[in-house]
């Protein structure tokens, strides 16, 4: 019975009834509604539909390709703007921005602006959403003025240096372990070096990597008949940095590829969504063109995360709705990278370990479809680990490499805990090199993982 009222309707659909097309999309058929609107995309009324459902399922191509057609015809002017900025049309997405005029659109217009290297006409225009933007949304508004004046070099950029940006991520872990006591003023006696064994695991490098150490640093004592513990110092940071050694790789990309693709991977939660988007601004800000491919459909907050991100960052995305297969929204990005000639392309996706089988298989389609499109990518395969859970983070990340060739690791939120050591232990059990660090939630709060800098910021 059921089966005939559904085939009734999609009859109806077919002949053209416009009530039974909506009551399709309504009911979940909306590839079918799509279809049978897009015979009748002439007709105003149900070219309007149709925009809507394109918006709606993430095909901002199509939506776009109806707007080039039909112009004013189709959504609003802020809609238009939101499709043509989101595939990449800068200069229409801007124009049109401009010309709605409210604050939302002029701070889009000055994103975009700030994006593709106009500060000057940024700054006019975010100086004109600020004069208008109600008291709630003013902060986000002020923060990308002074981005354009820095840009414009109007004020100074007041530069953290890699040191001191890892000082105020290990903040916590130093408030919990002092390190710094230890090498003040005391005996060098056994008493000490428990001690100092006892921090060091409780800063999470790993048990066996803190008996070693203490290990070493007792014989160098003997060896060297030290008596005050300031002179242990520098032979410390030494044996921690040793264990570190071969850690370090920096993230490479080189413009020549066109694009360079990097795959994101990690457990949900620890951070994937957050460093794609301090990615996307670091390569914008080299003057890079990047796009966002958001690979995690599992949940529709994980899209729209996504989406905030392009718009913070000024990167372009390709999204679908959620629950749509995430090897075709990585097809429908690969194909958008290659038109769109883009040079830096970040693909989120979901890790839902619970479902570790079709985890894997998930991810190593992500990666076939990929190289269908281009055959020497991901460039990167990036593992993002939260250094405050740990040896969980260490479990987590064999499941992974079950899954993927991992080429390098990123350590989130050193800031969060006090378990800062943790990206030694991290590095002791996998032996992948460590290539990004997260000190915060902020977009510039991402850094270039530096073996030496993190050892002082840790001792000191
Ligand atoms: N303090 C701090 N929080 C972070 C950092 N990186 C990510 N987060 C936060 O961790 C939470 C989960 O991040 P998200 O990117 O959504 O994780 P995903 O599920 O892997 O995509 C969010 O609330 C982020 O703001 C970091 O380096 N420091
Ligand atoms: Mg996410």
């Amino acid at each position: 019975m059921i089966f005939f009222k559904k085939s009734d309707l999609e009859k109806r659909a077919k002949a053209g009834d416009v009530s039974a097309i909506l009551e399709l999309a309504r009911k979940g058929k909306r590839e079918k509604a799509i279809k049978l609107l897009e015979e009748k995309e002439n007709d105003p009324q149900l070219r309007k539909v149709l925009f809507d459902l394109y918006l709606e399922e993430g095909k901002d191509l199509q939506a776009y390709r109806l707007v080039e057609k039909y112009g004013e015809d189709v959504g609003t002017a802020k809609e238009r703007a939101l499709v043509a900025e989101r595939i990449g049309n800068h200069d229409y997405a801007v124009k049109e921005y401009l010309r709605v005029g409210d604050w939302e659109s002029l701070f889009r217009a000055g994103t975009i602006l700030l994006a593709i290297h106009q500060p000057e006409r940024a700054l006019d225009v975010l100086q004109r959403s600020l004069s208008i933007a109600p008291p709630s949304e003013r902060q986000k508004v002020e923060e990308k003025i002074e981005e354009a004046k820095k840009r414009l070099g109007l004020i100074e950029e007041k530069k953290e240096s890699l040191l001191e940006k890892f000082r105020r991520g290990l903040k916590k872990t130093r408030e919990s372990v002092e390190f710094g006591l230890i090498f003040r003023g005391r005996k060098v006696d056994d008493e000490l070096f428990d001690e100092l064994e006892e921090m060091l695991v409780k800063a999470d490098v790993g048990v066996k990597t803190a008996v070693t150490i203490v290990e070493d640093l007792r014989k160098y004592a003997i060896r060297k008949n030290i008596k005050r513990s300031e002179d242990l110092k520098e032979e410390t940071r030494k044996l921690i940095l040793e264990n570190l050694r071969g850690s370090e790789e920096k993230l490479e990309v080189t413009v020549e590829k066109k694009p360079e693709v990097i795959l994101i991977l990690g457990v949900n939660g620890s951070g994937k969504t957050t460093t794609i988007g301090k990615l996307a601004h670091r390569f914008i800000r080299e003057g890079k063109k990047v796009l966002l491919v958001a690979g995690d459909t599992f949940r529709a907050g994980a899209i729209k995360q996504l989406e905030v991100w392009a718009e913070r960052s000024g990167a372009d995305i390709v999204r679908k709705e959620e629950g749509s297969d995430p090897a075709s929204v990585v097809y429908e990005g690969m194909e958008r990278a290659k038109e769109g000639s883009y040079e830096v392309v970040l693909v989120d996706t979901a890790g839902r370990l619970h479902t570790k089988e079709p985890l894997i298989n998930e991810l190593r389609k992500i990666k076939k479809v990929i190289q269908k499109h281009f055959p020497d990518q991901p460039s990167e395969v990036l593992l993002v680990l939260d250094s405050t859970t740990g040896q969980n983070a260490v479990q987590q990340a064999k499941v992974f490499k079950e899954a993927l060739d991992i080429t390098g690791i990123a350590v989130t939120k050193l800031d969060g805990s006090a378990k800062g050591g943790s990206i030694i232990a991290i590095w002791k059990d996998l032996k992948i090199p460590v290539k990004l660090v997260g000190v915060g939630e902020g977009i510039e709060d991402l850094e270039d993982f530096s073996a030496e800098e993190y050892v002082n910021a840790l001792i000191d």
